[in-house]
Protein backbone atom coordinates (compact mmCIF):
# COMPACT_ATOMS: atom_id res chain seq x y z
CA UNK A 1 0.00 0.00 0.00
CA UNK A 2 1.05 3.50 -0.45
CA UNK A 3 1.10 5.68 2.60
CA UNK A 4 -0.47 8.63 0.95
CA UNK A 5 -3.71 6.57 1.17
CA UNK A 6 -3.74 7.26 4.64
CA UNK A 7 -3.47 10.67 4.09
CA UNK A 8 -6.77 10.48 1.51
CA UNK A 9 -8.73 8.53 4.11
CA UNK A 10 -7.77 10.97 6.64
CA UNK A 11 -8.79 14.41 4.29
CA UNK A 12 -12.13 12.15 3.78
CA UNK A 13 -12.81 11.65 7.59
CA UNK A 14 -12.82 7.58 6.76
CA UNK A 15 -12.92 6.48 10.46
CA UNK A 16 -12.69 2.91 9.70
CA UNK A 17 -10.39 2.53 6.78
CA UNK A 18 -7.49 5.04 8.56
CA UNK A 19 -7.56 2.48 11.62
CA UNK A 20 -7.09 0.03 8.52
CA UNK A 21 -4.69 1.27 6.50
CA UNK A 22 -2.32 2.12 9.82
CA UNK A 23 -2.97 -1.22 10.51
CA UNK A 24 -1.74 -2.67 7.48
CA UNK A 25 1.41 0.07 7.10
CA UNK A 26 2.43 -1.29 10.12
CA UNK A 27 2.40 -5.17 8.97
CA UNK A 28 3.87 -3.98 6.31
CA UNK A 29 6.49 -3.23 7.98
CA UNK A 30 6.75 0.71 7.70
CA UNK A 31 8.12 2.50 10.98
CA UNK A 32 5.87 3.60 14.08
CA UNK A 33 7.50 7.27 13.52
CA UNK A 34 7.22 7.09 10.03
CA UNK A 35 3.05 6.10 10.50
CA UNK A 36 2.47 8.47 12.69
CA UNK A 37 4.58 11.41 10.52
CA UNK A 38 2.21 10.16 7.79
CA UNK A 39 -1.49 10.81 10.03
CA UNK A 40 0.25 14.02 11.41
CA UNK A 41 0.91 14.92 7.64
CA UNK A 42 -3.04 14.00 7.07
CA UNK A 43 -4.45 16.23 9.84
CA UNK A 44 -2.03 19.26 9.12
CA UNK A 45 -3.54 19.01 5.17
CA UNK A 46 -7.09 19.07 7.26
CA UNK A 47 -5.79 22.58 9.47
CA UNK A 48 -4.79 24.27 5.99
CA UNK A 49 -8.29 23.06 4.41
CA UNK A 50 -9.77 24.66 7.85
CA UNK A 51 -7.91 27.97 7.68
CA UNK A 52 -8.49 28.07 3.85
CA UNK A 53 -12.47 27.67 4.62
CA UNK A 54 -12.50 24.75 2.13
CA UNK A 55 -14.00 22.50 5.19
CA UNK A 56 -15.48 23.48 7.65
CA UNK A 57 -16.09 21.94 11.75
CA UNK A 58 -18.07 18.87 11.58
CA UNK A 59 -15.45 17.70 8.33
CA UNK A 60 -12.56 18.93 11.18
CA UNK A 61 -14.32 17.08 13.85
CA UNK A 62 -14.78 13.75 11.69
CA UNK A 63 -11.04 13.93 10.51
CA UNK A 64 -10.19 14.27 14.06
CA UNK A 65 -11.96 10.91 14.71
CA UNK A 66 -9.91 9.39 11.82
CA UNK A 67 -6.68 11.00 12.97
CA UNK A 68 -7.51 9.35 16.63
CA UNK A 69 -8.45 5.93 14.67
CA UNK A 70 -5.24 5.73 13.60
CA UNK A 71 -3.64 6.95 17.01
CA UNK A 72 -5.10 4.12 18.86
CA UNK A 73 -3.55 1.80 17.01
CA UNK A 74 -0.06 3.24 17.11
CA UNK A 75 -0.25 4.01 21.09
CA UNK A 76 0.98 0.84 22.31
CA UNK A 77 3.89 0.98 19.98
CA UNK A 78 4.42 4.74 20.52
CA UNK A 79 4.69 3.83 24.62
CA UNK A 80 6.68 1.44 23.82
CA UNK A 81 9.23 3.04 21.51
CA UNK A 82 10.27 5.72 23.39
CA UNK A 83 9.17 8.27 21.30
CA UNK A 84 8.15 11.76 23.13
CA UNK A 85 5.56 13.76 22.36
CA UNK A 86 6.58 17.25 20.92
CA UNK A 87 5.44 18.95 24.23
CA UNK A 88 3.15 18.85 26.47
CA UNK A 89 0.14 21.19 26.59
CA UNK A 90 -2.13 22.36 29.05
CA UNK A 91 -6.09 24.04 27.79
CA UNK A 92 -9.06 24.79 29.62
CA UNK A 93 -11.75 27.22 28.97
CA UNK A 94 -11.34 29.35 31.84
CA UNK A 95 -13.18 30.51 34.98
CA UNK A 96 -17.02 31.34 34.71
CA UNK A 97 -17.52 30.25 30.81
CA UNK A 98 -18.86 26.75 29.96
CA UNK A 99 -18.10 26.77 25.90
CA UNK A 100 -16.30 23.89 25.09
CA UNK A 101 -16.70 23.01 21.12
CA UNK A 102 -13.51 25.44 20.13
CA UNK A 103 -11.24 24.65 23.13
CA UNK A 104 -12.07 20.68 21.92
CA UNK A 105 -11.02 21.43 18.38
CA UNK A 106 -7.80 22.91 19.40
CA UNK A 107 -7.15 20.22 21.74
CA UNK A 108 -7.90 17.71 19.24
CA UNK A 109 -5.86 19.13 16.60
CA UNK A 110 -2.65 19.70 19.48
CA UNK A 111 -3.34 15.70 20.21
CA UNK A 112 -3.29 15.30 16.13
CA UNK A 113 -0.20 17.27 16.08
CA UNK A 114 1.61 15.30 18.26
CA UNK A 115 1.48 17.11 21.11
CA UNK A 116 0.44 15.20 24.32
CA UNK A 117 -2.59 17.40 26.27
CA UNK A 118 -3.98 17.38 29.36
CA UNK A 119 -7.40 18.57 29.20
CA UNK A 120 -8.51 20.53 32.29
CA UNK A 121 -12.41 21.09 30.92
CA UNK A 122 -14.47 24.23 31.50
CA UNK A 123 -14.58 26.31 34.02
CA UNK A 124 -11.30 26.20 35.33
CA UNK A 125 -9.80 28.54 38.24
CA UNK A 126 -6.86 30.40 37.70
CA UNK A 127 -5.15 27.80 40.34
CA UNK A 128 -5.75 24.96 38.44
CA UNK A 129 -4.26 26.04 35.25
CA UNK A 130 -1.07 27.33 37.95
CA UNK A 131 -0.88 23.89 39.42
CA UNK A 132 -0.79 22.26 36.00
CA UNK A 133 1.99 24.53 34.79
CA UNK A 134 3.93 23.54 38.26
CA UNK A 135 3.73 20.23 36.57
CA UNK A 136 7.28 19.02 35.30
CA UNK A 137 7.60 19.34 31.62
CA UNK A 138 4.29 21.32 31.27
CA UNK A 139 5.45 23.59 28.26
CA UNK A 140 2.46 25.61 26.96
CA UNK A 141 -0.46 26.48 29.01
CA UNK A 142 -3.81 27.56 26.51
CA UNK A 143 -6.70 28.98 27.55
CA UNK A 144 -10.02 29.59 25.98
CA UNK A 145 -12.50 31.98 26.35
CA UNK A 146 -15.94 32.68 24.43
CA UNK A 147 -17.55 35.70 27.01
CA UNK A 148 -16.10 38.86 27.22
CA UNK A 149 -17.05 38.84 30.93
CA UNK A 150 -14.62 36.32 31.25
CA UNK A 151 -11.62 37.00 29.37
CA UNK A 152 -9.79 38.80 32.31
CA UNK A 153 -9.43 35.81 34.16
CA UNK A 154 -6.51 34.95 31.30
CA UNK A 155 -4.79 37.95 32.47
CA UNK A 156 -5.09 36.55 35.94
CA UNK A 157 -3.45 32.97 35.21
CA UNK A 158 -0.62 34.93 33.20
CA UNK A 159 0.10 37.38 36.22
CA UNK A 160 0.00 33.90 38.62
CA UNK A 161 2.46 31.94 36.63
CA UNK A 162 4.50 35.22 36.85
CA UNK A 163 4.57 35.34 40.13
CA UNK A 164 5.57 32.16 40.56
CA UNK A 165 8.35 32.53 38.25
CA UNK A 166 7.26 30.32 36.03
CA UNK A 167 6.77 32.87 33.11
CA UNK A 168 9.92 31.66 31.12
CA UNK A 169 9.62 28.48 31.09
CA UNK A 170 5.94 27.75 30.55
CA UNK A 171 4.81 29.74 27.48
CA UNK A 172 1.06 30.81 27.45
CA UNK A 173 -1.84 30.80 24.46
CA UNK A 174 -5.04 32.53 24.43
CA UNK A 175 -8.06 32.66 21.95
CA UNK A 176 -11.46 32.54 21.38
CA UNK A 177 -13.75 34.35 19.46
CA UNK A 178 -13.70 37.66 21.84
CA UNK A 179 -9.84 37.19 21.74
CA UNK A 180 -7.93 39.18 19.14
CA UNK A 181 -3.89 39.97 19.11
CA UNK A 182 -4.02 42.79 20.37
CA UNK A 183 -5.71 41.76 23.49
CA UNK A 184 -3.45 38.89 23.95
CA UNK A 185 -0.30 41.43 23.64
CA UNK A 186 -1.45 43.54 26.22
CA UNK A 187 -2.50 40.81 28.84
CA UNK A 188 1.15 39.42 28.36
CA UNK A 189 0.44 36.54 26.56
CA UNK A 190 3.18 34.56 24.95
CA UNK A 191 0.81 33.40 21.95
CA UNK A 192 -2.68 33.84 19.83
CA UNK A 193 -4.29 32.14 17.07
CA UNK A 194 -7.55 32.69 15.90
CA UNK A 195 -8.53 28.68 15.10
CA UNK A 196 -7.35 25.67 15.98
CA UNK A 197 -5.06 25.00 13.16
CA UNK A 198 -3.28 28.41 13.46
CA UNK A 199 -3.09 27.42 17.17
CA UNK A 200 -0.70 24.30 16.30
CA UNK A 201 1.23 26.29 14.31
CA UNK A 202 1.89 29.28 16.88
CA UNK A 203 2.27 26.73 19.47
CA UNK A 204 5.24 24.72 17.08
CA UNK A 205 6.30 28.03 16.95
CA UNK A 206 6.29 29.06 20.96
CA UNK A 207 8.70 25.78 21.37
CA UNK A 208 11.12 26.51 18.72
CA UNK A 209 9.77 24.08 16.65
CA UNK A 210 9.22 26.16 13.01
CA UNK A 211 9.07 29.25 12.64
CA UNK A 212 6.70 31.20 11.09
CA UNK A 213 7.72 32.63 7.56
CA UNK A 214 4.97 35.07 6.77
C1 LIG B 1 -22.56 27.18 21.06
C2 LIG B 1 -22.70 28.39 21.92
C3 LIG B 1 -23.17 28.21 23.22
C4 LIG B 1 -23.44 26.83 23.81
C5 LIG B 1 -22.10 26.25 24.28
C6 LIG B 1 -22.04 24.74 24.08
C7 LIG B 1 -20.67 24.22 24.32
N1 LIG B 1 -20.61 22.98 24.76
O1 LIG B 1 -19.67 24.87 24.09
C8 LIG B 1 -24.38 27.20 25.00
C9 LIG B 1 -25.80 27.14 24.48
C10 LIG B 1 -24.26 26.33 26.24
C11 LIG B 1 -23.99 28.67 25.24
C12 LIG B 1 -24.22 29.32 26.44
C13 LIG B 1 -24.00 30.67 26.61
N2 LIG B 1 -23.61 31.56 25.68
CO1 LIG B 1 -22.93 31.04 23.96
N3 LIG B 1 -22.51 30.78 22.14
C14 LIG B 1 -22.38 29.69 21.42
C15 LIG B 1 -22.01 30.11 19.97
C16 LIG B 1 -23.30 30.08 19.15
C17 LIG B 1 -21.00 29.26 19.25
C18 LIG B 1 -19.68 29.05 19.98
C19 LIG B 1 -18.92 27.93 19.31
O2 LIG B 1 -18.87 26.81 19.78
N4 LIG B 1 -18.31 28.22 18.13
C20 LIG B 1 -17.60 27.22 17.32
C21 LIG B 1 -16.17 27.08 17.81
C22 LIG B 1 -15.43 26.06 16.97
O3 LIG B 1 -15.52 28.32 17.65
P1 LIG B 1 -14.74 29.04 18.82
O4 LIG B 1 -15.25 28.59 20.11
O5 LIG B 1 -14.65 30.46 18.51
O6 LIG B 1 -13.29 28.38 18.72
C23 LIG B 1 -12.40 28.61 17.64
C24 LIG B 1 -11.49 29.80 17.85
O7 LIG B 1 -12.04 30.82 18.63
C25 LIG B 1 -10.22 29.22 18.39
N5 LIG B 1 -10.07 28.99 19.81
C26 LIG B 1 -10.99 28.69 20.75
N6 LIG B 1 -10.41 28.49 21.94
C27 LIG B 1 -9.10 28.65 21.76
C28 LIG B 1 -8.05 28.54 22.66
C29 LIG B 1 -6.76 28.78 22.20
C30 LIG B 1 -5.61 28.67 23.16
C31 LIG B 1 -6.53 29.12 20.85
C32 LIG B 1 -5.16 29.42 20.42
C33 LIG B 1 -7.58 29.22 19.96
C34 LIG B 1 -8.85 28.96 20.41
O8 LIG B 1 -10.15 27.97 17.75
C35 LIG B 1 -11.46 27.41 17.66
C36 LIG B 1 -11.54 26.53 16.48
O9 LIG B 1 -11.22 27.17 15.27
C37 LIG B 1 -21.48 31.56 20.20
C38 LIG B 1 -21.58 32.49 19.00
C39 LIG B 1 -20.27 32.67 18.28
N7 LIG B 1 -20.38 33.14 17.09
O10 LIG B 1 -19.20 32.45 18.78
C40 LIG B 1 -22.29 32.01 21.42
C41 LIG B 1 -21.72 33.08 22.33
C42 LIG B 1 -20.24 32.84 22.59
N8 LIG B 1 -22.46 32.83 23.57
C43 LIG B 1 -22.77 33.95 24.20
C44 LIG B 1 -23.49 34.02 25.43
C45 LIG B 1 -23.85 35.39 25.91
C46 LIG B 1 -23.82 32.85 26.14
C47 LIG B 1 -24.58 32.79 27.47
C48 LIG B 1 -24.17 33.82 28.51
C49 LIG B 1 -26.05 32.86 27.14
C50 LIG B 1 -26.98 32.99 28.33
N9 LIG B 1 -27.50 34.16 28.44
O11 LIG B 1 -27.13 32.05 29.08
C51 LIG B 1 -24.25 31.35 27.93
C52 LIG B 1 -22.96 31.36 28.76
C53 LIG B 1 -22.77 30.15 29.57
C54 LIG B 1 -21.39 30.19 30.17
N10 LIG B 1 -21.27 30.58 31.44
O12 LIG B 1 -20.44 29.92 29.49
C55 LIG B 1 -22.27 35.17 23.46
C56 LIG B 1 -21.06 35.83 24.11
C57 LIG B 1 -21.15 37.34 24.06
C58 LIG B 1 -19.99 37.98 24.68
N11 LIG B 1 -19.51 38.98 24.00
O13 LIG B 1 -19.49 37.64 25.70
C59 LIG B 1 -22.04 34.60 22.01
C60 LIG B 1 -20.94 35.31 21.21
C61 LIG B 1 -23.40 34.71 21.26
C62 LIG B 1 -23.82 36.16 21.03
N12 LIG B 1 -23.57 36.71 19.89
O14 LIG B 1 -24.38 36.76 21.91
N13 LIG B 1 -23.43 29.20 24.14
Amino acid sequence: MKLESIIEALNNGEIGRVSELTKQALDEGNGVKTVLDTLIKGMDDVGAKFRENEIFIPEVLISAKAMHAGLNILEPLLSASGIRPLAKVCIGTVKGDLHDIGKNLVAMMFRGAGFEVMDLGIDVPVEKFIDAAKQEEMNIIAMSSLLTTSMGVMKHVIERLKEQGLGNRVKTMVGGAPITDEFARSIGADGYAKDASSAVEKARELIGLHKKNK
